[in-house]
């Protein structure tokens, strides 16, 4: 993990589920090693805390310089026990074809990241984005949307709101982890011949062995090579990635509780398997995506933090004026990823930025810019982090007094996730908080802020929307391991690290759309400079974007 900046700081703890001082993430960045600092904090942490306060980090930073005057690095009595508390079983089944993301050049954009090119992730032509300034004149506001509401169609086929049955319980955990496997592994179990952790344990060496499971661990070893430790129903089982063998690579893309299977040789001793391959369950490279019959487009937005100082009024109202013009006439869908307003609490010291204090407040103020949409477009909501709904994910969608709150433009209101059909095209929405978590695992061209449909990338490949369960991660264990992607998505739309950029991996349009909220106090101490006011508009038809300015 390069930590080269302080956004990838507060990806690093956001990842483990913290939020952040701001003068704390100062005092890691400029330590002699911030590396080993952010580790001892992590380790230092307390039960239960939620924020990394600047007082620990100041002690960790001492003691750290210390160690280091000292000869030994504070660092070196620090366990890398990932995840060991994880139970997890799992059951059978199919296949689908091996692949990975693209990882050519891309076009770039003055402020737009744009479409990928590589040959690997997009299709021909694919996300070549035209960014037009949205103007509204309001002479022209007199017109009827194109479409004729009966051709309309908007079908939800995933939402878990009303669904959620976990207690909470260890048995909760065990019974979404055994789900997970089950359903992922039935994506890889048909391309390898596998066998239970049980069986392989007890199988000679020299074998050639394959198996099916979640990561559980990954540890280099002391000579640079990997170790990743596979689980399934029956047990676990190390897997050796040699440095130089062409699978090493991937292993920078791995995270804990993913699923993947492995073919390789048992060493002489029979203790550990040699890789030979590694398969993702993945997007299959011939996913051909459906498309609309007549030209409809979608404007596909997130993040607007109404409450918040920063929530950009004159950019939303350039938005919502535009909506009425000519121009997007044929723009007959809003779908919204979460964070419609800036909520309390959220993060330390949010109350000094907040515009209405009131959460209550803050959705009667969202809902009367909502009104301003055109009465005759579709839209969908899911929640967010800063929404006051559960934190833990899936998120179930607004509760009965919110939804009365917002209930002006009959919107759609589901969970988070959901999946939903738009004139025949899929849309995975997902707000996407495991994009921080992504984007600080993973090296800097594979997933960053600046490109955050790379992260989106990894996430098909993974085919879950938040693979890795920390100590700290928001997930809320179900029957069903909701954030799983079954079907392949036409359509993948995230918001939440308030960048905007989209590309196609295997097809699949991936667009993470942005925010309505200028930087805050917090963002721009550590050098996070969002994309505000920019509307992505999606073509139904070709799944072609472009993107409106209105900021
Ligand atoms: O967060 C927007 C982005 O900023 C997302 O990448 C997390 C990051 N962020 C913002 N404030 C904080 C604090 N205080 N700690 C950690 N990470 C932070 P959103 O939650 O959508 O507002
Ligand atoms: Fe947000
Ligand atoms: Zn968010």
């Amino acid at each position: 993990m390069p930590l080269e900046g302080s956004a990838r700081i507060v990806g690093e703890l956001t990842s483990h589920g913290y939020n952040v001082e701001r003068e704390a993430v100062t005092l890691i960045a400029s330590a002699d090693d911030p590396r080993t600092v952010l580790e001892v904090v992590l380790e230092e942490m307390p039960e239960d805390a939620l924020v990394v306060e600047t007082d620990l980090v100041r002690s960790v930073r001492d003691e750290v310089r210390a160690a280091g005057r000292n000869g030994g690095s504070a660092a070196d009595s620090v366990e890398h026990d990932v995840s060991d508390s994880n139970p997890r079983r799992a059951g059978d089944a199919e296949p689908e074809p091996e692949s990975e993301p693209g990882s050519g050049p891309e076009p770039e954009h003055p402020s737009v990241s744009t479409g990928d090119s590589s040959p690997e992730s997009v299709d021909n032509g694919g996300g070549s984005p035209l960014e037009t300034k949205g103007s509204a004149d309001s002479s022209d506001r007199s017109f009827e949307r194109s479409g004729d509401a009966t051709k309309r169609e908007l079908e939800i086929v995933g939402d878990m709101t009303g669904q959620s049955t976990g207690t909470g319980e260890y048995r909760d955990f065990v019974t979404v982890f055994r789900d997970r496997l089950d359903r992922l592994g039935s994506k890889l179990r048909g391309r390898i011949n596998h066998r239970p952790a049980s069986a392989i344990q007890s199988m000679p060496g020299g074998s050639e062995v394959g198996m099916v499971g979640l990561v559980n661990d990954i540890r280099s070893t002391a000579s640079g090579h990997w170790l990743v430790e596979l689980e399934d129903a029956t047990g676990t089982f190390p897997w050796l990635v040699m440095k130089d063998r062409e699978y090493a690579d991937l292993v920078e893309e791995l995270l804990c509780d993913e699923a993947l299977a492995m073919e390789g040789t048992l060493s002489d001793d029979a203790g550990i398997a040699f890789v030979d391959s590694m398969y993702f369950p993945d997007v299959p490279r011939t996913h051909q995506p459906s498309t609309a019959d007549r030209h409809v487009q979608a404007a596909l937005i997130s993040d607007v933090h109404v409450g918040s100082q920063e929530f950009m009024a004159d950019a939303w109202n350039g938005f919502t004026d535009w909506l009425h013009t000519e121009a997007a006439r044929n723009v007959e869908y809003l779908l919204l990823a979460g964070d419609m307003v800036e909520g309390v609490g959220i993060y330390p010291n949010q109350d000094e930025e907040l515009d209405i204090v009131d959460i209550y407040e803050q959705y009667e103020a969202f809902s009367e810019y909502l009104k301003q949409v055109p009465g005759d477009m579709e839209i969908v909501m899911i929640p967010g982090n800063h929404d006051a709904v559960r934190l833990a994910e899936p998120q179930p969608g607004f509760d009965e007094e919110l939804r009365e709150i917002m209930s002006a433009h009959d919107a759609q209101i589901v969970s988070n996730p959901s999946m939903v059909t738009v004139e025949g095209v899929s849309v995975l929405m997902y707000h996407g908080v495991s994009l921080d978590e992504v984007i600080a695992e993973l090296p800097e061209e594979k997933a960053s802020y600046e490109e955050p449909h790379k992260a989106m990338y990894q996430l098909l490949k993974k085919r879950h929307v938040a693979p890795q369960f920390g100590g700290h991660t928001r997930l809320a264990p179900e029957e069903k391991d909701y954030l799983v992607i079954d079907e392949v998505p036409d359509i993948f739309h995230t918001g939440h690290v308030h960048k905007l950029g989209f590309g196609k991996y295997h097809n699949v349009l991936a667009i993470n759309s942005g925010c309505w909220q200028s930087q805050t106090d917090f963002q721009k101490s550590v050098n996070i400079d969002p994309d505000a006011g920019y509307a992505p508009i999606v073509d139904l038809d070709t799944l072609d974007v472009t993107v409106q300015k209105f900021s």
